[in-house]
């Protein structure tokens, strides 16, 4: 079934100016990057965004963390994408994540482990709504 996910390429790797090749893992395996915008989140959208981690020891940090530099949001199209893409992202802790896998090349720890993607179907939409009208998506 094609599908549609949400990615965030985070502040640790726009930093490094890696996003480039962060989308090119991305598109070797198979994902279609159908919208993207560079943004300087607010901390108001990085609260929001990461509630349900609200009551979690680490929201304090992630919010930091999430709003110190630009970050590049993408919509990414393709079959099982919601699964694909947390397949190609590697587990959250990079020093877990399998070879080959974008946290396992990039990320430099837990808090700064370089991309975000939607864990279920249904997030994936309301996160995609959260960034992008439809217009903005071009598939
Ligand atoms: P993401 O939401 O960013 O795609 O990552 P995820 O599903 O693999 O991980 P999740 O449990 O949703 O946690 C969201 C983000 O919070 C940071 N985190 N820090 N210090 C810690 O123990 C800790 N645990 C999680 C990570 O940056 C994680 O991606
Ligand atoms: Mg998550």
């Amino acid at each position: 079934m094609t599908q549609r996910t949400f990615s965030i390429i985070k502040p640790d790797a726009t930093k490094r100016n890696i996003t480039g090749k962060i989308n090119a893992v991305i598109e070797g395996a198979g994902l279609r990057i159908v919208a993207q915008r560079r943004i300087q989140m607010t901390e108001a959208q990085a609260k929001k965004f990461y509630e349900v981690h609200k009551e979690r020891p680490f929201y304090g940090e992630l919010v930091e963390t999430m709003t110190s530099a630009p970050v590049v949001v993408q919509v990414l199209e393709g079959e099982n994408a919601v699964a694909k893409y947390r397949e190609v992202m590697g587990a959250t802790n990079p020093e877990q994540a399998a070879e080959g896998t974008i946290r396992k090349l990039f990320a430099l720890n837990v808090g700064e482990n370089s991309v975000h993607g939607s864990d279920s179907l249904e997030n994936a939409a309301i996160e995609i709504a959260q960034f992008f009208t439809d217009a903005d998506i071009a598939g």
